[in-house]
């Protein structure tokens, strides 16, 4: 009888299962209201005033409505997360797209149009909970789908491979990269000696180094990231065929990062850019979405691909598995209490349903250990399903009894299995059809402590990426290097760490080295070093374009500028003719335009209107903003060239390689300080300029979106000459 209940709730209908959690959620929530109890629901008459011996006499110990709001604000802090423990998180949907029937029965993957709901949450790994959001680091890309057989975890990073081979160094990982114990400095950040120390002396990490030091390690937002499973993990069909499989998230958006130079002021500026950002989008109702891609790989083909899929510091190139598209994540729902729902949330890649198992990967196989036992000190116990955003949407029943923070009640006598007592027949536990098994894999072999040679090439895939960016993004990853080695105490560390990416390659190593003032690299004293393996072996391809984000910039036409920010610096005496063109075509084009002035009220036009100011230069400065526009009017444009944070707003823009529209006069904020393209009259790269002509503003209007759209304009011939 319960069992045709519970699978009656497990197939509800398609359109009611993406409800199913808001629905659940709701049954919890609780909206403020104008009388105040205690937590025992008595009305309290005065929330203002302890109960005193007097009016100026000793509080008294009697007061229990004193000491009950003191006690729960004393033990309102839980413990952050080890790592990830900076993030932001968010409420929506899974729609399959694509029936994966022949490769898994889970089954939330078989129904074409079936919306699974999921909560999501985007972390940084190295910074405590109230660090900054734009800092150098990989990002966590978590999603739980509230299946109806279960709740299934995809715990993935932005960043398609790991630093480590083995869960066994994971500690010694996170110890390195986190503030040095002694003094406990610097927060969020790698660019210390130990992190470099720990990673020069374990060759491994190099390939994800070339990420982390990448522009991949400073989204412009969330929204505009992809995610990863990072490791192989299995497909399981009806008939019990397993296929590998890589998992990824690909932005609707596009991928796009930040600048170095930009990210770090940011930090300073809004620490909360991404969460702020993420919390934005939704509520504007520009949903952030993601497709799921998959690569499916045969077991058979599993041992032809060169490399090993169970080591987690290689991908498989897109060129040589294609990622087919089988799905889509939309975010649709800011959470309503970020610590009920965000900070409780409790992810964990061992979180399958059937159809869904592991591999072997070793750094996998310690995560499944890791992830509840973390709960039970962060969250303070076993009962932690039970917290409401942790909660399946589908019955649980199981004979697990008490323990911290239990609020089932489980009625009846019996709390094992096999029994008769629960109803009188004897009840033994058979999942039949419905239940887990696990894929049984053959397995006969010894007991070691040991890692597969097949783990032993640590290099060839960090060259494949070096391989695979532009020349800018190649320079990115250089000044990335150089900054961060450049922070150390130690000289032999740089050094250690320059001869190890002689093994990527030889320029790259020999242009770190120039000005952190070390000796040149010696690729033959890293291959000396302990630790080290010299095995390279070959992809059959060379370069892959989708590692690259230069190359992947441009979006659909009808998502080009989607949701872009763009500052409008205006003074008095501002031309509103042309501008108002643009502005029209910008945000029918869905990109938000900010009227960004000295100080906030309002301006007035060459026409004697007023115009109301958003923001003022320094609290919306340039780095808040993907492009700028600065309209036309000979007073106005004077008054801005006067004032020097007006043209620091264009210069830093200019740097950070950003689009940029100058209409009639406001030519002569770049132009005065000498930026005028190559001086032969050739166009600056991303920078517009116009006139308030009428004729001429719909293709005004057109070239600064296509200018935006780019998202930036690396190719700028003198940015390092410009003093922003
Ligand atoms: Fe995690 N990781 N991790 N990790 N991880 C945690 O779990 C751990 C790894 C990832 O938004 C912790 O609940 C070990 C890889 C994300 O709540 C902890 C190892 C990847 C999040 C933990 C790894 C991840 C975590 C801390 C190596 C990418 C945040 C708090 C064996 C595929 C989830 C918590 C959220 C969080 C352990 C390696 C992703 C301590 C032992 C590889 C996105 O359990």
């Amino acid at each position: 009888m319960a069992q045709s209940k519970q699978e009656a709730q497990r197939k509800s209908k398609a359109g009611e299962a993406a409800q199913a959690k808001q629905k659940q959620l709701e049954t919890f929530s609780q909206a403020g209201e104008n009388l105040l109890t205690t937590n025992q629901g008595v009305v309290i008459a005065d929330n203002h005033n302890s109960l005193r011996a007097g009016a100026r006499g000793p509080t008294l110990l009697e007061d229990f409505i004193l000491r009950e709001k003191i006690t729960h604000f004393d033990h309102e802090r839980i413990p952050e997360r080890v790592v990830h423990a900076r993030g932001a998180g968010a409420h929506g949907f899974f729609e399959l797209t694509k029936s994966l029937v022949e490769y898994t029965r889970a089954d939330f993957l078989q129904e074409v149009g079936l919306k699974t709901p999921v909560f999501a949450r985007f972390s940084t790994v190295a910074g405590s909970r109230g660090s900054a959001d734009t800092v150098r680091d990989a990002r966590g890309f978590a999603v739980k789908f509230y299946t109806r057989e279960g709740n299934y975890d995809l715990v993935g990073n932005n960043i398609p491979v790991f630093f480590v081979q083995d869960a066994m160094k994971f500690p010694d990982l996170i110890h390195a990269v986190k503030p040095e114990p002694h003094h406990e400095m610097p927060q969020a950040a790698s660019a210390h000696d130990t992190f470099w120390d720990f990673v020069s002396l374990m060759p491994e990490t190099t390939h994800m180094l070339m990420w982390v030091m990448s522009d991949r390690a400073i989204p412009r937002s969330y929204r505009m990231m992809e995610g990863f499973g990072v490791h192989t993990f299995r497909m399981i069909n009806a008939r019990g065929v397993s296929h590998f499989v890589k998992f990824h998230w690909k932005p609707k958006l596009g991928k796009h990062a930040l600048v170095w130079d930009e990210a770090q002021k940011v930090a300073g500026k809004d620490a909360d850019f991404h969460r702020r950002d993420l919390h934005e989008a939704i509520a504007n109702g520009d949903f952030p979405e993601w497709e799921l891609g998959l690569q499916l790989i045969p077991e058979a083909k599993a041992e032809s691909l060169g490399f090993d899929l169970l080591d987690p510091t290689k991908l498989i190139p897109e060129e040589m598995v294609p990622v087919q598209i089988v799905g889509r994540l939309v975010l649709n729902r800011n959470p309503e209490n970020f610590f009920a729902e965000t900070e409780q949330v409790a992810f964990h890649p061992g979180h399958v349903v059937p159809g869904i198992d592991f591999s072997n990967d070793p750094l996998l196989q310690g995560r499944l250990f890791s992830y509840t036992d973390t709960q039970l000190s962060r969250l303070g116990g076993p009962n932690f399903h039970e917290i409401p955003i942790n909660r399946g949407v589908c019955p649980f029943h199981n004979f697990q009894r008490d323990g911290m923070h239990r609020m089932l009640v489980a009625k009846g006598q019996v709390a094992y299995e096999p029994n008769t007592l629960a109803s009188g027949a004897e009840f033994r536990v058979d999942g039949g059809e419905q239940g887990f098994r696990s894929y049984p894999q053959e397995m006969e072999s010894p007991k070691v402590r040991l890692r597969s040679a097949t783990f032993d090439d640590h290099f060839s895939q960090a060259s494949f990426f070096w391989n695979s960016q532009s020349p800018s993004e190649k320079e990115h990853i250089i000044a990335a290097f150089q900054f961060e080695l450049s922070k150390l105490d130690s000289v032999a560390i740089r050094q250690r760490m320059v001869d190890n990416l002689a093994h990527v390659d030889s320029k790259l190593a020999r242009k770190v080295a120039d000005g952190i003032g070390i000796a040149a690299p010696d690729a033959k004293a890293a291959a000396g070093r302990a630790g080290f393996r010299n095995v390279r072996n070959k992809l059959p391809i060379e370069s892959s374009a989708a590692l690259s984000m230069e190359a992947n910039a441009n979006v659909p036409a009808s998502l080009a500028i989607a949701t872009r920010k763009v500052a409008i610096l205006v003074a008095n005496g501002v031309e509103i003719g042309a501008m108002r063109a643009v502005q029209t075509a910008l945000q029918d084009a869905g990109a938000t335009c900010r009227i960004v002035a000295d100080q906030l009220g309002s301006v007035a036009t060459s026409s004697g209107q007023q115009l109301t100011v958003d923001h003022t230069f320094t609290n919306m400065p340039s780095i808040m903003f993907d492009a700028v526009l600065v309209p036309s009017g000979a007073a106005s444009a004077e008054l801005l060239q006067r004032n020097g944070a007006a043209v620091h707003y264009v210069l830093e823009a200019y740097k950070h390689c950003k689009a940029i529209c100058l209409i009639g006069e406001a030519a002569a904020l770049l132009h005065s300080v000498g930026i005028t393209g190559d001086g032969a009259g050739a166009a600056v790269p991303g920078v517009v300029i116009g006139t308030n002509d009428p004729a001429g503003r719909a293709q005004l209007a057109q070239d600064f979106i296509a200018a935006i759209a780019r998202h930036r304009h690396f190719s700028r011939p003198d940015i390092d000459a410009v003093p922003a």
